[in-house]
């Protein structure tokens, strides 16, 4: 009988710039739906933890917002979240959109585009190894995976590169044993069982976020943010219901017809497709009762940012 390895816990920064699939791949790491995603850029906002564990490792993994050039208060606390999680971290996957890289390199331009420069400035700062993590594989053309990792070198040396597909899980098995070689021998941080570290509340509102990306355009969904008021949870056990009380906030009125629509149109897909998704995410029937309201600027202001969990 061979002996049991010995198990190694710590902390992984996803870190890469918008759209490259943090937030894809920690689903795919954890198998069910923590983080929500988006093709648009800057769906993420805050730091999600994660917790991977077998019986070989406890992986938690911090996923965080795209890095990018930001303008507003808000995209400026988004950026230094993603800067903590580095910090805090035993080792960092440095995720690459291959899909955007191939492209450039298909037109003659340099693989890294300005967030990529961002990205590399960061982890040059940091002292944990990092590992590049192509991404997007399942739809780029393979000898363009080369010339990606010899541009990544040149910005520094990554302990390894590792291609996957977060969406269809190829090579995720080999990059959990890559970073595995990079923890710690060490007791397990968190309980056996603990998958995540967000509350059914933020869940709720995320998703609820999740549905405007998805549906609405422009600057909608960066003006958005989504309040859970009211959790009534009274009826869970007898009834096997919970019924949700959601302001969606915006910051102008415009902005407000767009997000309830036509005869409320809009505002009513949202809700659909919301509450589809929180029945299974709950396990339970869900009433969902949304309410816009405008405040003025908030990603601008300091008490917008406290309103989104960022202390300013
Ligand atoms: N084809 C393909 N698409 C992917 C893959 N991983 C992610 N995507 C898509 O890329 C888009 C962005 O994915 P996200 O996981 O939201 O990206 P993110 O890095 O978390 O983005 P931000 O939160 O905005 O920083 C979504 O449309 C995903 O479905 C992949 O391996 N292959
Ligand atoms: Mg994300």
């Amino acid at each position: 009988m061979t002996e049991p390895r010995p198990r190694r816990c710590g902390y992984i920064a996803l870190l890469g710039p918008p759209n490259a699939g943090k937030s894809t791949l920690l689903n795919q790491v954890l198998k069910s739906k923590l983080a929500i995603t988006s093709a648009k850029p800057q769906t993420t906002r805050n730091r999600i933890v994660g917790i991977h564990t077998d019986g070989t490792m406890q992986a938690v993994f911090l996923d965080t917002p795209g890095v990018h050039e930001a303008w507003t208060e808000l995209n400026k606390a988004m950026v230094s979240r993603a800067e903590a999680a580095v910090s805090e971290a035993d080792v960092t996957c440095w995720l690459g959109d291959m899909t955007a890289m191939a492209r450039r390199i298909e037109a003659g331009h340099s693989a890294l585009d300005d967030n990529d420069l961002r990205v590399a400035a960061l982890l040059k700062k940091a002292s944990c190894p990092v590992v590049f993590v192509a991404n997007k594989v399942d739809v780029v053309p393979k000898e363009l995976i080369l010339p990606v990792i010899a541009a990544i070198n040149e910005q520094l040396t990554p302990v390894a590169s590792v291609p996957i597909s977060a969406l269809t899980g190829d090579g995720v098995a080999a990059l959990l044993e890559e970073l595995r070689s990079h923890l710690p021998e060490s007791p397990l941080l968190y309980p056996e069982d603990e998958w995540a570290q967000v509350t059914e509340r933020f869940l709720v509102a995320e998703i609820v976020r999740e549905k405007i990306f998805h549906l609405t355009a422009q600057e909608v969904p960066y003006s958005t943010f989504v309040d859970v008021v009211r959790f009534d949870e009274s009826e869970r056990e007898t009834r096997g219901l919970v019924r949700l009380y959601a302001d969606v906030v915006v910051e102008r009125g415009s902005q407000k017809g767009i997000v309830i629509g036509k005869g409320g149109e809009m505002l009513k897909r949202i809700g659909t497709l919301a509450r589809k998704e929180l029945q299974e995410v709950l396990g339970c029937r869900v009433y969902l009762e949304l309410f816009v309201k405008v405040e003025r600027d908030w990603t601008r202001t300091e008490r917008g940012l406290r309103r989104v969990g960022f202390e300013a």
